[in-house]
């Protein structure tokens, strides 16, 4: 058992271990650059360590350092939390190497789903249904030609390392491939360092679903169902929901048998999110996250688990503390991101929290790292609260978030709660009617202050 972990990490998830790791006993050291000295979660945590400037690649992205900060406070584990080092599987090597237990899974497991063709090629072998497309990569023009008559336009070229949307692109007909498939492989190469590219068949109007896995790197699994992630823009996901409002009891239970039985199989530890494109009710999957995400408090609220919890009994060695059939769903839940950015343009606002009150009540919960004075520094993500809402059902839940967002007062700096007081007064979210093209579609005639 942990007696001290390490959170490589800040901002709120740095605060959602650390609460965690409190409430099981383990002592919790924060880590943080010299513009977070005076930050949340250098406060909450039983120890801190500088471990460096400003910029993440000299600070939370140090792995000397990081390794430096568990050795002096003698932190037997490192949370990675989300971004940063969460899914860099040289840095689980690394951690390993010393003696360390990284609180996630295995660098192989990383590494394989990293990469994008060996992660589909890895699926589809374990029985998960994919985007019909190229076996593998595609090397050459000819090829991604010839592949593209075959599959049907429009078709989707995407670098194997890529992500972020970045080194992605769409031909929608045969004269488009030689632009797209050069466009992907020269992004893939100056972005990722890999020119290496593969093709799908375009879905045009999908949902984001993505399914919640938790394996026990034993050969147990289970899945928590999925969350509706498809309400986004630019590839950064504004609010998301759990359950999905247009996946049944039948379509959850078998797509998540699906998704436990193949982590179970390759002996996955930790959380893991699978991600599907969702489309005239069939499921594509496209990608695999090794790590806990952003949005994991809305799957906890409607399971009633604490995901981080049994994140660090598993790197324990200790078993999940709970079985598939001890998960039942309870409600519905639907999480707003809140970013400190100036709307319509979503420009990222740095500066002082003059006020901040979170909202509180009845299946309401506020995760951040804001308080009265606090100095948003401008070095690091926009994302500065995440307000998870839970009701009996869907409707209650978005009466929730609308009365929970009255209540919340955060001045001193522009953020994008007046996108949800708007979101909420639109037929389209009231009725879940929404795929991944939604939010830009309707950005584009709602001009927001
Ligand atoms: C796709 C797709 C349509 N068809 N693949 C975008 C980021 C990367 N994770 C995968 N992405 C997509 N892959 C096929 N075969 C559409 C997208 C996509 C998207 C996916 C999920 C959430 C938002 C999105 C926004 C634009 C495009």
């Amino acid at each position: 058992m942990f007696d001290k972990i390490l959170i490589a990490n800040r901002g709120e998830i740095a605060l959602r271990v650390i609460r965690a790791a409190r409430e099981m006993g383990i002592a919790s050291v924060a880590v943080h650059s010299t513009a977070d000295t005076d930050a949340m979660h250098v406060r909450m945590a039983d120890e801190s360590v500088c471990i460096g400037p400003p910029p993440g690649a000299e600070s939370y992205l140090s792995i000397p350092a990081i390794i430096a900060a568990c050795e002096v406070t003698g932190a037997q584990a490192i949370h990675p939390g989300y971004g940063f080092l969460s899914e860099n599987a040289n840095f689980v090597q690394i951690v390993e190497d010393h003696g360390l237990k990284f609180i996630g899974p295995t660098a192989e497991h990383i590494r394989i789903m990293g990469d994008k063709i060996t992660a589909k090629d890895t699926m589809k072998k374990l029985g998960v249904p994919c985007v019909p497309g190229s076996d593998g990569g595609v090397p050459t023009l000819d090829e991604a030609r010839k592949l593209g008559d075959e599959i049907g336009y429009p078709v989707i070229i995407k670098a194997t390392a890529g992500g972020g949307g970045r080194g992605m692109k769409v031909a929608a007909s045969a004269d488009e491939m030689e632009r797209a498939f050069l466009t992907a492989r020269s992004e893939g190469k100056s972005v990722f360092g890999n020119d290496e590219v593969y093709i799908e068949k375009y879905l045009t109007t999908p949902r984001h679903i993505e399914i919640q896995v938790f394996g026990d790197g034993k050969g147990g699994a289970v899945h928590l169902g999925e969350r509706d992630c498809s309400l986004q823009r630019r590839h950064q996901k504004v609010f998301e929901e759990a359950p999905g409002p247009c996946i049944t009891a039948e379509e959850r239970a078998r797509i998540g048998k699906t998704c436990a039985d193949a982590i179970a199989n390759i002996n996955y530890a930790g959380a893991g999110t699978i991600e599907f494109l969702y489309e005239d009710g069939e499921f594509f999957f496209i990608e695999m996250n090794t790590r806990l995400q952003v949005e994991h408090p809305v799957t906890e609220a409607i399971y009633g688990v604490d995901l981080v919890h049994e994140q660090i009994r598993v790197a324990e060695g200790l078993p999940m503390s709970f079985t598939q059939d001890d998960l039942v769903i309870n409600g519905h839940a639907i999480e707003a991101r809140i970013n400190a950015e100036k709307l319509p343009e979503f420009a990222p606002r740095p500066g002082t929290i003059s006020q901040f009150h979170a909202p509180g009540g009845l299946g309401v919960r506020m995760d951040s790292a804001l308080y009265d004075g606090y100095k948003i520094p401008p070095h690091y993500d926009s994302l500065i609260g995440k307000l998870i809402v839970h009701g009996r059902d869907r409707e209650s839940a978005l009466s929730r978030l609308n009365r929970a967002l009255g209540e919340l007062i955060i001045d001193g700096v522009d953020t994008t709660i007046p996108l949800f007081h708007a979101l909420l007064q639109e037929p389209d979210i009231l009725s879940g009617n929404y795929s991944i093209h939604w939010l830009e579609t309707w950005l584009e005639s709602n001009p927001l202050e």
